[in-house]
């Protein structure tokens, strides 16, 4: 066959295979057309074979020769560029719809966190005691015995201090049992001469008591301090009653039981009308229709004078409270380590009820 012939025959294969490679998808069809490209205009091509073939063709043949052959090119090269084209439009499409915004679908939900039960309740009651004129004070988790236990009128060798198990560091350093040592840091500080004494103070406190429904060896406290000239015991127990209705609802009254500490005189437990069942006797108030939610008691002389108050002028009451154990009161929870071990079944039951109180 002439080399025309040839060409001519290669053409139309060309214009067919092209049609062909254009019915493919996008990814094949650039893949096809590249191998086109290379089976014709490659090293060993046949459009390279045919410009060999060229310098024996008929002189008159020649410029048909090569146009044809440069046509052939052109046609490649064209649905190359076109295929390329093609391509881009296609991704470029299939991007666009990947990336369209539907303004009008409704936002993902964010899945907010909520702030610790325990951290709730102790925030209300900070609330009502800063309404009340309070000042809210924190003191040192790590504390001297001095503070401790010393100036809360309990020496070394006092037998009460085994009513705190301690965890000591060193002899003289220990985790604080309790909040009252923020009692004597704050007295000490404060200025008398312009005006009484009113504070909370709330935090962790430690102890070696082993861990069960009702204890655990770390908990909070929230203590409270009332200095001033002619505080009664009538002050301390009108603020329980505030307490003790704010947190347990306005029908509950409260009843104080003698009890000892060392750093107050007299000294009472704090129950509470049982929320339950209103005093007639439940499980919750174990059928005596009270709970205990608190220690209390008129600040002793000693620890007033240890940290420098004049005892024969100044007065005070002071408790505290049981943070996990008042908000289990409240709540009906049954087991204090429910607030420690975070199961989010658990935090999740106040979730709502925190949300409709914000
Ligand atoms: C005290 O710690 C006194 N400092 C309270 C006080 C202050 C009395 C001022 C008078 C004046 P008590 O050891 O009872 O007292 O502890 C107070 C409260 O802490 C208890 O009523 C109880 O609610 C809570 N509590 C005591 N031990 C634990 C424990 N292991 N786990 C959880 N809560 C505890």
């Amino acid at each position: 066959m002439s080399l025309i012939k040839t060409l001519e025959t290669m053409q139309g294969k060309i214009v067919e295979r092209i049609q062909q490679i254009n019915a493919l998808e996008p990814e094949e069809r650039m893949k096809a057309v590249n191998e086109l490209k290379s089976e014709l205009l490659g090293k060993r091509g046949e459009i390279v074979q045919a410009r060999q073939q060229l310098k024996d063709a008929l002189p008159e043949d020649k410029p048909i020769l090569g146009q044809l052959i440069n046509k052939i090119i052109t046609a490649i090269n064209e649905a190359i560029e076109e295929t390329k084209q093609y391509v881009e439009t296609c991704q470029l499409e299939e991007r666009l719809k990947k990336e369209t915004i539907d303004i009008s679908l409704p936002g993902r939900e964010v899945r907010m966190g909520t702030k610790h039960i325990l951290t709730r309740v102790l925030e209300d009651l900070e609330d009502l005691f800063i309404s009340m004129g309070y000042q809210v004070v924190e003191g040192p988790e790590v504390e001297v015995d001095l503070y401790n236990f010393g100036k809360m009128n309990l020496p070394k060798e006092h037998p009460a201090r085994d009513m705190q198990d301690t965890f000591y560091i060193s002899s003289e350093v220990l985790l604080r049992t309790q909040t009252s040592p923020v009692q004597a840091r704050t007295m000490e500080k404060h200025d008398f001469s312009k005006g009484p004494l009113k504070m909370i103070s709330p935090g962790k406190v430690y102890r070696r008591d082993d861990d069960d429904a009702t204890h655990s060896h770390q908990f909070q406290q929230i203590e409270g301090l009332v200095i001033d000239k002619h505080i009664t015991m009538g002050d301390l127990k009108g603020t329980l009653e505030v307490i003790a209705k704010y947190m347990f609802g306005e029908e509950r009254s409260i009843r104080l039981r003698p009890s000892y500490f060392p750093f107050t005189e007299p000294s009472v437990e704090v129950d509470v009308s049982c929320f339950k069942c209103s005093g007639q006797g439940c499980s919750v108030c174990k059928k005596t229709g009270w709970i205990e939610v608190l220690g209390a008691g008129m600040v002793h002389p000693n620890v007033l004078e240890m940290s420098g108050v004049d005892s024969t002028q100044y007065s005070g009451f002071a408790f505290g409270l049981g943070l996990e154990r008042f908000t289990m009161l409240k709540y009906g929870v049954d087991d204090i380590r429910h607030f420690y071990q975070n199961d989010v079944r658990f935090l999740n039951q106040f979730k709502t009820l925190l949300e409709g109180e914000a």
